[in-house]
């Protein structure tokens, strides 16, 4: 399997759902109460995936006694931001592009402590009935070129309002702490230096990619052992 793939709706799906996207929602109305209607959508999009891993990560803690996830972020795209990604592929900065276009308006950012963590919390999210995955692009099987590690997902998910459910897109990283730490620092620095930062820089951010993949592998295993070790114990 492609670790950066779209997902394709089939038109099976597609008939039986009851559920409208946010463009049908709002129609071709430019107003700021579509613009409102729009946020509110997203707003609620990251309160119900806020919600869901919650509830994972306390049904994990309830089964195996361990909390997969250390914490979790969320933001809503500032207006700049999203105007600003749009201008960048040549589109013009309506409420229709901006919901068409812009994948990461409502964005949630996932820190685990483990590599496995990653794929088990996107397993467990991509098997639940009312999320629908358009795309995945794993960035950890397939590092980006800057040494940038993380696992994206773009889900939807229904947003029930008095009227009927409004299909809201959510972008969902997830990363280990130790990824976080490295995209945190390298997004300050690309900031700084406008996206141009001098070789020897990228070069050393590279490294600590290296480093970073390293650690989190060794921490992984020996995170196996102390288990293997713990369940020994207790036969
Ligand atoms: P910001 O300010 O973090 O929001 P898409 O967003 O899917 O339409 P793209 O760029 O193909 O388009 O998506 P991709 O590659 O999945 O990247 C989306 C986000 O991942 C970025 O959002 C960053 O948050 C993060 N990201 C991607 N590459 C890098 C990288 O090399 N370094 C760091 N630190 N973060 C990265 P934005 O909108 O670019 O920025």
């Amino acid at each position: 399997m492609d670790d950066i793939y779209e997902i394709e709706e089939t038109e099976e799906a597609a008939k039986e759902s009851s559920v409208v996207s946010i463009v049908d929602a709002i129609g071709l109305n430019e107003g700021v109460d579509s613009w409102q209607t729009v946020t509110l959508l997203y707003n609620s999009a990251l309160k119900e995936i806020g919600t869901k891993l919650e509830i994972l990560n306390d049904e994990f803690q309830h089964v195996h006694r361990y909390n997969p996830i250390e914490h979790i972020k969320s933001r809503i795209k500032t207006a700049e931001s999203i105007v600003k990604k749009l201008k960048k592929r040549g589109y013009e900065s309506t409420i229709e592009n901006m919901v068409k276009f812009v994948n990461d308006i409502a964005g949630i950012r996932i820190i685990c402590s483990f590599t496995s963590d990653i794929y088990r919390i996107a397993e467990m999210l991509a098997g639940q009935n009312d999320i629908r995955v358009l795309s995945i692009k794993d960035y950890i099987k397939n590092p980006k070129e800057s040494g940038y590690k993380s696992y994206h997902m773009i889900v939807t998910v229904p947003i029930y309002l008095s009227d009927g459910a409004v299909d809201t897109k959510v972008e969902i990283q997830i990363r280990t702490v130790a990824m976080d730490f490295w995209a945190s620092l390298e997004h300050k620095i690309n900031y700084k230096f406008e996206g141009e930062a001098p070789e020897h820089i990228k070069r050393e951010l590279y490294e600590c990619a290296e480093m970073v993949s390293d650690l989190d592998a060794r921490m992984m295993s020996l995170n196996e052992e102390i288990k293997e070790y713990a369940e020994g114990a207790s036969d």
